[in-house]
């Protein structure tokens, strides 16, 4: 089943988030329990041959494989699907013609303009065949792009009526920043969540994907209440953080025991 038709039944999904770039570090994350794995390319340190090679575990877990992209890197856009990835996320999308622009490079005419070359994707996805490969494309593979502004926020119907578009994917970080008029970086911002909450509604609303980067884990809940479905969390550095100190931690404390 793809993430889009998931998503579209109202499955509660979590993506793993990867920034270190490297194909055997994705093959860890992609075994552990998460839906989907996403490399990031924006804050993380995955580039177009770590992408390229990162696809591959996690299509062979059976993950659903997401690609952010760079500031409107909507060229990165394209080939991350050529290179297998279901579903991109494309930053800092602000208007209009930026919503416009990214489902240009995900979709294939007639909705889009995305050029024809699955040189890794159509074996990566199991051959099949070209005019089917073709015919199934654009609903297959979600462009979702993420709402992290004031901007985005006031044009937000904009961006959920073009067409091509699949999903919102809201960024708290940049969000508290853009709210607090750039006096805070802070995800649980009390006064910025009717406005979070007011996202997810509308994108429901419009039929389309709600997506949102979790910072907190226990904010999860909250989130879903809201109406978001697809929770990105779990980069590296904060797995292997957690992990030595719950290790460490349990190793030290059974220094002091007395059995
Ligand atoms: C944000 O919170 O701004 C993000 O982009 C999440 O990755
Ligand atoms: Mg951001």
């Amino acid at each position: 089943m793809s993430l889009k038709s998931r998503l579209d039944a109202d499955e509660t999904l979590f993506t793993a988030w990867s920034g270190v770039p490297d194909a055997l570090t994705v093959e860890i994350m992609a075994a552990q329990p998460f839906d989907a794995v996403t490399l990031d390319m924006q804050h993380g340190g995955h580039h177009e041959d770590s992408v390229l090679r990162g696809v591959v575990p996690i299509l062979r877990a059976g993950k659903h494989a997401v690609v952010r992209i760079p500031v409107g890197r909507f060229d990165m856009a394209s080939r991350a699907l050529d290179f297998g990835a279901e579903a991109v996320i494309a930053p800092m999308i602000n208007s209009v013609e930026d919503a416009k622009a990214f489902a240009t490079a995900m979709k294939y005419p007639p909705v889009g303009l995305r050029s024809w070359g699955p040189t890794y994707a159509f074996p990566r996805h199991g051959q099949g065949d070209f005019t089917r490969w073709l015919a199934e494309s654009n609903g297959r593979t979600m462009a979702i792009a993420m709402v992290e502004t004031r901007q985005a926020l006031d044009c937000l119907d904009g961006i959920l009526s073009t067409p091509g578009i699949d999903g919102i994917f809201v960024g708290p970080s940049d969000f508290s920043i853009a709210w607090s008029r750039g006096s805070v970086v802070d995800t649980k911002l009390e006064d910025m969540m009717e406005a979070i909450a007011d996202i997810a509604r509308r994108t429901r609303a419009a039929g389309k994907a709600a997506a949102i980067f979790v910072v907190d884990p226990a904010m999860a809940g909250r989130y879903a209440r809201m109406g978001f479905r697809l929770f990105a969390t779990g980069s590296e550095p904060m797995l292997m953080g957690q992990g030595a100190q719950a290790v460490l931690g349990a190793a030290r404390r059974s220094l002091d025991d007395k059995a």
